[in-house]
């Protein structure tokens, strides 16, 4: 077993900066409570996909909690709910660089860290890093973080290119006579351009963050020239397509299609899923937990995220979903072929080429929108 040290991991980043990170199911019957504050009860809206099948009726049992528990796939989605204000929502899931713009926005209340014991337990590098857009962490708790990338079928790829080699690029996505080839077995993307336009760019040698509306649009035009290949724009039935093979292609996260290669393996239909981190580079997202300033059930959202931040909690959700948590303390509880998995954990040199994505200031947002809105209506 490998020993894990506190921040070796992101602290082999070649990032200056952690500078300032999709749309499906609705969260279910998450209305603002009327009643009295922590009447047993706790409303969370997480990433759909991303939690160990236990970890919420365990958590309801011991506490006696009643949770209700609502999934989204689209930071988009979050944002529009956490705005419009009267959420509903104890705990919410934005990905940091959302994060730091709800908190300008003024969503969220800030964390009483003497409230989570097992705050001391976060890698302290990591914080550090998140530090950059939540100031003094003080309103964020990370949950799992991880990388965006390419999930392939083994065998169409082999078939169209004679090997799988050619996954280790982003050249197998942004040239078109190389896409072109994976047409017809299933092309998916994640409907979002907050991730899409920045890989776009870094493969260009440009600034992934630019907010320069000239340099954004040299990455939807290459994103445009791959256009005809893209069947489906979402951002998360593509686990389900990977795994039973009606996709062979798909720009998605990391853990999402490491679950693809687990559910086509549990069925046995003979389909085999890879994900690669493209050697160009590729954003490194970080999933952050915080309160919104009109929560209900504020101790019953410090009990949970508290609970989420134990080791063998934490262990469990990283080995259910295959992405990386932030509690050092609980990696020898994951499991071996999750700890060692380079495309989980990325190693250093890998690590170096990953970037993190900016807060993206409102013109930007609304440029961003507009070209991902003329990419998929093909205008
Ligand atoms: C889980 C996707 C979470 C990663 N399905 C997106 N930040």
């Amino acid at each position: 077993m490998k020993t894990w040290k506190p921040g070796l991991l992101l602290g082999t980043l070649a990032l200056a900066v952690l500078a300032g990170c999709g749309k499906k199911e609705e969260a279910a019957g998450a209305a603002a409570q009327a009643g009295p504050a922590d009447a047993g009860v706790l409303h969370v809206y997480n990433w759909s996909d991303y939690i160990a099948e236990d970890t919420v009726p365990n958590f309801e049992k011991e506490s006696g909690v009643k949770v209700t528990y609502g999934v989204f796939d689209s930071n988009e989605v979050l944002e529009a709910k956490l705005l419009a204000g009267s959420s509903g929502f104890d705990v919410v899931v934005p990905s940091l660089q959302f994060l730091g713009r709800q908190i300008q926005a003024g969503v969220f209340q800030p964390l009483d860290k003497a409230r989570l014991k097992n705050y001391a337990g976060l890698d302290p590098e990591l914080m550090k890093r998140i530090a950059v857009q939540d100031p003094g962490n003080e309103y964020g708790i990370p949950y799992l973080w991880g990388t965006t990338g390419i999930g392939y079928n083994v065998d169409k790829l082999t078939a169209a290119f004679g090997g799988t080699d050619i996954a280790a690029s982003w050249d197998l996505v942004f040239k078109p006579e190389n896409i072109a080839k994976l047409k017809d077995c299933g092309v998916m993307m994640l409907d979002t351009p907050t991730e899409l336009v920045p890989i776009a760019l870094n493969y260009l040698g440009e600034d992934p963050n630019s907010t320069d509306p000239a340099v954004i649009q040299k990455g939807a035009d290459l994103l445009k020239t791959i256009r005809p290949y893209i069947q489906t724009f979402h951002s998360s039935q593509y686990i389900d397509a990977l795994a039973n093979g009606s996709a062979c292609l798909v720009v998605g996260w990391s853990g999402d299609i490491l679950q693809a290669r687990d559910r086509a393996a549990e069925a046995g239909n003979g389909v085999e899923v890879a994900y690669s981190i493209p050697k160009e580079g590729t954003p490194l997202f970080v999933d952050m937990l915080a309160i919104p300033k009109d929560a209900k059930n504020l101790d019953n959202a410090y009990a949970f995220i508290d609970y989420l931040l134990r080791p063998e909690v934490a262990a469990a959700n990283s080995n259910y979903v295959s992405y990386p948590n932030p509690v050092p303390a609980s990696l020898p509880s994951v499991d071996q072929a999750i700890r060692e998995d380079p495309t989980i954990y990325p190693p250093p040199e890998v690590a170096a080429k990953l970037f993190t994505l900016a807060i993206i200031p409102p013109e930007v947002d609304r440029i961003y929108t507009r070209l991902w809105t003329e990419l998929k209506t093909g205008r």
